[in-house]
């Protein structure tokens, strides 16, 4: 099966997302070599580099992403990338990590992950992590996460052809195969269904793609830009915040 994705015409494409310094321009440039252009996300300062590769005769479009420690709105790179990501401009997101700080490089996963996105999850730096001895039990956090999960090392370019595997799959299956969405305790979980009912039930004009219950989520923790965004009647506006300060 070839060529066979849900834009016919328009390669599909796949960003690149990850903490500062993990690798992320390495297995763009990797991955497209010299086939690149910059540009800037509309209406933004921030550069992104877009490439495109051939892989399996279907024309891909790589994007490389500004690396980013979390996805709140606090500064340009987190907003942008979470604008991308959000607006379905990538098809699928390679999450990059630092094998060598697996753990706190699984923050930002937990945020895509919360963000409904199609990911799989490319461990760089193996090369450095099987050095100093780290071994991993890539089955339990492919398992755990309930993503792909595939070892690369950018420097040498090992993996490449792997991960790039996976993602096509992941293209293929048309979104079909997204990751669940992180559970958080009972009362959260209610609380984010009771604010997503809220919204439905007041038919508040949402972004276009942002899941529901992902805006719910980001309105009980009062993330300033989606409170902007997101234009709440004052009755509700007051409804949600009652029943947030509850919990809180
Ligand atoms: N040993 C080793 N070095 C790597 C690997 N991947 C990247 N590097 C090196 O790590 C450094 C950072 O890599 P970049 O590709 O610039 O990382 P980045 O994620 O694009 O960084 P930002 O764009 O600043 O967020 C470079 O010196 C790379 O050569 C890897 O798998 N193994
Ligand atoms: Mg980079």
């Amino acid at each position: 099966m070839q060529n066979d994705y849900p834009c016919s015409g328009v390669p599909p494409r796949i960003a690149l997302v990850g903490n500062p310094n993990v690798g992320k321009s390495s297995i763009f440039n990797q991955l497209t070599g010299l086939n690149q252009t910059v540009g800037n996300w509309p209406g933004k300062t921030v550069e992104l580099a877009e490439g495109t590769l051939v892989f399996e005769g279907a024309t891909i479009r790589i994007v490389d992403m500004p690396g980013t420690y979390s996805l709140s709105s606090y500064s340009e790179e987190e907003l942008v990338t979470r604008d991308f990501l959000l607006s379905s401009a990538a098809d699928v997101i390679i999450n990059v990590v630092d094998a060598t700080a697996l753990e706190r490089n699984l923050y930002l996963t937990l945020q895509l992950l919360e963000m409904g996105l199609p990911i799989i999850l490319a461990v760089n730096f193996i090369d450095a992590a099987y050095h100093k001895g780290i071994s991993f039990d890539f089955k339990s956090l492919q398992e755990g996460l309930g993503v792909t999960v595939i070892p690369v090392d950018a420097s040498s370019g090992q993996g490449m052809t792997e991960l790039m595997g996976a993602a096509m799959r992941q293209l293929r299956s048309r979104g079909g195969s997204r990751p669940p969405r992180p559970k958080y305790g009972k009362e959260m979980e209610y609380l984010i269904a009771d604010v997503a009912r809220e919204l439905h039930a007041g038919n508040v004009p949402l972004p276009d793609g942002y899941p529901i219950e992902w805006i719910s989520l980001k309105l009980i923790e009062g993330d300033p830009e989606v409170m902007r965004r997101v234009k709440l009647p004052p009755d509700l506006l007051a409804r949600v915040s009652e029943k947030t300060s509850a919990v809180g």
